[in-house]
């Protein structure tokens, strides 16, 4: 495989999605080591950090009646519910201890606007507003992504699909990632789709 001018994009590798976290996701530290172990593969790295204030409009306990897991409609936009996670600052929202941040060249950092999420790394969940990540891409000449991380269904599936809407070569790294599977049986949904927009599945045997 060519890594040429390729970025890889770890999503979301934080405490608060690891076990023990707010929004823990099952096995989520398992894939800090081999994430670090192909870091250098790669032109660039980027990671991205869910970066909540605390009276984000995801979080169920700012929803006066409602739970966890709930889905409500804000402004037209539908929202899951979490329980508050990944809040500015905290160690919650800290990259997981062991990843190794020292090959890092760009972290974004997304979901900061208390009135709207961001699943992707992209654009936000309005589908309009951008995080700055489709310039730097460009701005490097990189034409080809590789993704990784936390959670498979959600925050990497919707940069994911963003990344091949804007054109860019995308390809999921399906064993570096773990999802919240919730509804039932959203990874597999999930990864169909992305299946049918384009987007490469692989393992990390076929990087290393
Ligand atoms: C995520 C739910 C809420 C993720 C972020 O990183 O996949 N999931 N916020
Ligand atoms: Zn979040």
């Amino acid at each position: 495989m060519d890594f040429g001018r390729s970025a890889l994009i770890v999503i979301d590798v934080q405490n608060d999605f690891c076990p023990g976290g707010a929004l823990s996701v099952k096995g989520g530290d398992e894939i800090v080591s081999p994430i670090n172990s192909i870091m250098n593969k790669f032109y660039r790295v980027i990671a991205t950090q869910d970066w909540h204030p605390e009276d984000h409009l995801s979080f169920a306990s700012n929803h006066r009646g409602k739970s966890i897991y709930d889905e409500v409609e804000i402004n037209g936009i539908k929202q899951v519910l979490w329980p508050a996670h990944c809040v500015m600052g905290s160690n919650g929202a800290g990259f997981h201890p062991d990843l190794d941040q020292n090959r890092f060249h760009l972290i974004i950092r997304k979901g900061t606007d208390p009135q709207i999420d961001s699943y992707s790394a992209f654009l936000e969940n309005d589908k309009k507003t951008k995080t700055g990540l489709e310039g730097y891409i460009r701005s490097n000449n990189i034409e080809e992504v590789f993704l990784c991380g936390l959670a498979t269904d959600y925050c990497v599936f919707f940069t994911a699909m963003d990344a091949a809407e804007l054109g860019f070569k995308t390809t999921v790294i399906l064993d570096l990632c773990r999802g919240v599977d919730m509804p039932e049986n959203n990874i597999r949904r999930s990864i169909n789709i992305m299946i049918g927009k384009g987007i490469t599945m692989i393992n990390i045997s076929e990087i290393l």
